[in-house]
């Protein structure tokens, strides 16, 4: 199996001796942080195994789907609408963006003061190390915010790079001009891969994808319980691998975990006591193999119950209107669908604080930590409307700023310690 994958990785181009490098990198610290937790559930063991094999079967799934002439198309964010890609039989992938591995190679042509996340995920492709992008035919792209659209530019001489424009604002122009581009990335993809989406195809994929969302909604409900029977890394890890792996298995291997799930509230048997700190992370997305923020929480005592972030929360809460008969009744459906997601490339960008303090009550938790990228711009901006909008609320705000590196564990370590022993009851 290892020669198996050298063999495909060589045809993919990969600089073997980085992509080395990484992935003995990844073993120890996955142990550190993952197979260390005591009391897992089972179903867990499913995502061990993904993470264990992380550039070979779906890799090979890929690149056996291209053999058969279809099409993988890669994307970094959660406003490209993967149904129009699985209903024209191609498959999606949410590319890799979270080590700390990828930066210096990026920083060799970016500019250092750009997001970990912008130059983690250029760095993969520049340095040749995800196995994800090489076997991809298409990277979309988007204009959220102005260090991924100038990337995107540079990303375009390397591999082929369509970017959909996501407006700024919420107005009903903006809507027009959304709804313009969804039907345009619905042409690009089916002159990509030569297949019409049929209204019948669109139909499915949207039971496809709203299907998965569903599954991970019962996954976060889960995660409301005291004594919570699922740690925050393992939801987050379950979350992550959702944007990359085949939609129908992810579908039902969550199905599994929650079954499993169910079993533990039902037996009051929990991942921390009953009495934990649960916390809530807003901000920031945390694109695969980024745990920092999980682990230093978790290992403080305290537990992570909820995200409201692009790789949680507003991946999956809400479904594509099921209802369409037509073609244009479905595109219509997903565009309102993926309009309605609160980044904060929005201005105003009210609905998130809003969302926000819906979260912590209905998740039961004790404080909220504010997660940005440093050099994240929008983010670190509207961290001084949610802290007004928490404070009224009465609810305890930690905002804290960092990248992907370990330099300042420590300085985090003591900060979120202090913040827990300050919301203690
Ligand atoms: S919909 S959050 S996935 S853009 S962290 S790259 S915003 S400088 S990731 Fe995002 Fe789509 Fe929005 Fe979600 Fe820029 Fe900020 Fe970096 Fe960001």
């Amino acid at each position: 199996m290892a020669n198996e994958n050298v063999q495909m990785w060589t045809e993919l181009n990969i600089d073997l001796k980085s992509h080395d490098i990484l992935l003995n990198a990844l073993g120890p610290i996955f142990q550190e942080v993952y197979l260390s937790q005591k009391n897992r559930p089972a179903g867990m063991g499913f995502y061990d195994f993904v993470v264990g094999d992380i550039h070979g079967i779906r890799v090979k799934e890929l690149r056996e789907h291209a053999k058969t002439g279809g099409k993988v198309v890669a994307t970094y964010c959660v406003f490209v609408p993967e149904e129009f890609v699985w209903a024209a039989d191609a498959i999606p992938v949410g590319l890799c963006a979270g080590t700390q591995f990828s930066i210096p190679i990026a920083e060799e042509v970016l500019p250092r003061n750009t997001c970990a996340l912008i130059k983690s995920s250029f760095g993969f492709k520049l340095g040749r190390i995800c196995p994800y992008v090489q076997a991809s035919h298409l990277i979309v792209g988007e204009t959220t915010c102005d260090g991924k659209k100038k990337m995107f530019e540079i990303l375009g001489q390397l591999q082929p790079v369509y970017v959909m424009e996501v407006p700024n604002k919420k107005t009903g122009r903006s809507r027009q001009l959304w709804h313009g581009e969804v039907l345009a990335f619905k042409d690009v993809i089916e002159k990509l891969t030569g297949n019409k989406i049929t209204t019948e195809k669109l139909g499915q994929a949207i039971d496809l994808v709203n299907g998965r969302r569903l599954a991970l909604q019962r996954l976060y409900n889960l995660r409301k319980v005291r004594p919570v029977p699922i740690s925050g890394k393992d939801a987050l890890l379950a979350t992550q691998v959702s944007f990359y792996d085949d939609a129908k298995r992810d579908t039902q291997m969550l199905t599994a975990l929650c079954d499993e799930l169910d079993k533990r509230v039902a037996a009051g048997q929990g991942v921390a006591p009953k009495n934990a700190p649960r916390i809530l992370i807003s901000g920031s997305p945390m694109a695969i193999p980024n745990w920092k923020l999980h682990h230093i929480i978790e290992s403080t005592g305290a537990v992570v119950v909820c995200e409201e972030s692009c790789t949680e929360t507003r991946f999956f809460s809400d479904l594509v209107k099921p209802t369409g008969e037509t073609l244009d009744e479905q595109l219509n459906a997903i565009a309102d669908r993926y309009m309605n997601i609160h980044c904060a490339c929005f201005t105003p960008n009210d609905e998130r604080p809003d969302d926000v303090v819906k979260l912590a009550k209905e998740y039961q938790v004790d404080g909220v930590i504010h997660y940005n990228l440093q050099f994240c711009h929008t983010y670190a901006n509207e961290a001084v409307k949610m802290e007004k909008r928490l404070e009224k609320e009465g609810i305890p705000l930690l905002r804290i700023e960092t990248d992907y590196s370990d330099e300042d564990a420590g300085q985090l370590r003591t900060r979120i310690e202090a913040f827990l022993e300050m919301i203690k009851h």
